[in-house]
């Protein structure tokens, strides 16, 4: 049997480790970007982002020979759009790549291909956006064009894990379509594999994480109300969560990534009149950093030129991210309300208020915030954190740390949800 050539547009955190693992599965991979960069760099077996196991992966994908790249496609059995689907200024889905990747693969169609939809896209895009510029050339969608929407459902951090192991959703424009893409993903992924239609495989990306976001709304406004009522917002959680239908979800300053800070807007787009509940769970999550500034303002407004120490610039734990960081909203607030600020994470490599070193972050700071969980940070020493500062403050808005040892060593601490943290 001939081998299978695959095309994948979008070398991003879905688009390469896909491509990287259907190489590693045996197909022949052109992996497309249209930013040179990011194809010289992935045709060096070289990586743009920061994902366990990645590297390791591509590495081998090219040196193997079934990973090529490329800025423009090339035909192939099976193209795959996985690029990105931001949100504009006014809180709209921006289609703009999609539609430059599907135009792009359109003149290569030939019949019998495949072409899946994995970017997260508001309900109606493979049928009314897609389907009518991959059928310009006269091939007949469910007889010689088959088109699916198979929405990616990783988790940054655990990509390559989840990949193979989630359950995976496949929506076809007609029952052919998603019996094409099911054999597909049937070669590499160990979950169970769903099909139902692409407007239902649509809708379900969008509410997976609507859920979450809505549940992280729900954490964070009883956060709040916590530390109105002098109550432990995290204790109250761990009581709550032994109840067997019960699973609160953690606060925080806020919800960001590419992925549950924009995906619920998609709904919201379609529909302002009903998708109230979503709108005001955005509002509530994007309203926290501004909660965290205010906390950390309240605590400084007795200094003359105060000095902030923020730890941790990407979104999450652990990950290299900064897309819709809630700490860069932090950082850039209380910049503005005259606050002198310092960042310092391990993972991130640039970016503003960035320190080099953890040192050179604290140095006369009169408060530290702790803004992402990253394991790096339950290894700081308290003591030697003291030296460094002017005041030994420590705001945990993840409670992350170990605040019993930070005490010890002087700090006073005050935690996110915690009322009475003094
Ligand atoms: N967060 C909280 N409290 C929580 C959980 C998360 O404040 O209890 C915050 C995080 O700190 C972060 C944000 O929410 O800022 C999102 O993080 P996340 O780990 O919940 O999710 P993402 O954006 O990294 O990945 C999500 C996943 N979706 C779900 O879990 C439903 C992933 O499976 C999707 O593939 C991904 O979105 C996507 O691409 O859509």
């Amino acid at each position: 049997m001939e081998t299978t050539t695959v095309c994948v547009l979008g070398l991003g955190y879905i688009g390469l480790p896909t491509a990287s693992v259907l190489a590693a599965y045996g197909y022949q991979v052109l992996g497309v970007d249209i930013a040179p960069g990011v194809a010289a760099t992935v045709a060096c077996g070289r990586i743009h982002i920061e994902e366990p196991g990645l590297q390791t992966l591509v590495r081998a994908a090219v040196q193997s020979g079934n990973l090529r790249t490329a800025t423009q496609p090339e035909p192939a059995d099976v193209f795959i759009i996985a690029v990105p689907t931001p949100l504009t200024d006014d809180h709209r889905a921006e289609m703009r790549h999609v539609r430059e990747a599907a135009e792009s693969i359109a003149p290569h169609l030939r019949p019998g291909n495949l072409v899946i939809l994995e970017s997260t896209s508001p309900p109606g895009t493979c049928a009314n956006l897609l389907a009518p510029i991959l059928t310009r050339n006269g091939l007949e969608l469910e007889k010689d064009l088959f088109l699916a929407h198979c929405p990616e459902r990783v988790l940054p951090g655990k990509i390559l894990r989840e990949l193979i192991e989630n359950d995976r959703v496949i929506g076809g424009i007609g029952a052919q379509s998603a019996e094409r893409a099911r054999q597909l993903y049937a070669s590499f992924v160990e979950g169970r594999i769903l099909c139902t239609s692409a407007a239902t495989a649509e809708m379900v990306k969008l509410l997976e994480n609507t859920y979450r976001d809505v549940n992280i709304a729900l954490a964070n406004e009883a956060a709040l109300l916590c530390e109105t009522l002098g109550i432990d917002y995290w204790e109250t959680v761990a009581l709550a969560n032994r109840h067997p239908r019960v699973q609160l979800h953690q606060a925080g300053p806020g919800v960001g990534g590419h992925c549950i800070s924009v995906d619920p807007w998609f709904l919201v787009e379609q529909q302002p009149e009903q998708a109230r509940i979503i709108r005001t769970a955005r509002e509530r999550n994007d309203a926290m950093p501004a909660h965290v500034t205010k906390i950390v303002r309240e605590w400084l407004a007795d200094l003359d030129q105060p000095n902030a120490a923020l730890l941790g610039l990407a979104y999450k734990a652990d990950v290299d991210d900064t897309r819709e960081s809630p700490a860069i909203a932090v950082a850039a607030q209380l910049e503005a309300a005259g606050v002198n600020v310092t960042c310092y994470d391990p993972h991130v490599k640039q970016g503003l208020f960035r320190s080099e070193t953890l040192e050179a972050c604290l140095r006369e700071a009169d408060c530290v915030v702790l803004l992402t969980g990253h394991a790096e940070f339950n290894a700081i020493d308290p003591a030697q954190a003291a030296q460094w500062m002017r005041r030994a403050r420590l705001y945990d808005t993840r409670n992350a740390l170990d605040h019993n040892a930070w005490r010890a060593a002087g700090f006073e601490v005050r935690v996110l949800g915690k009322g009475n943290a003094r």
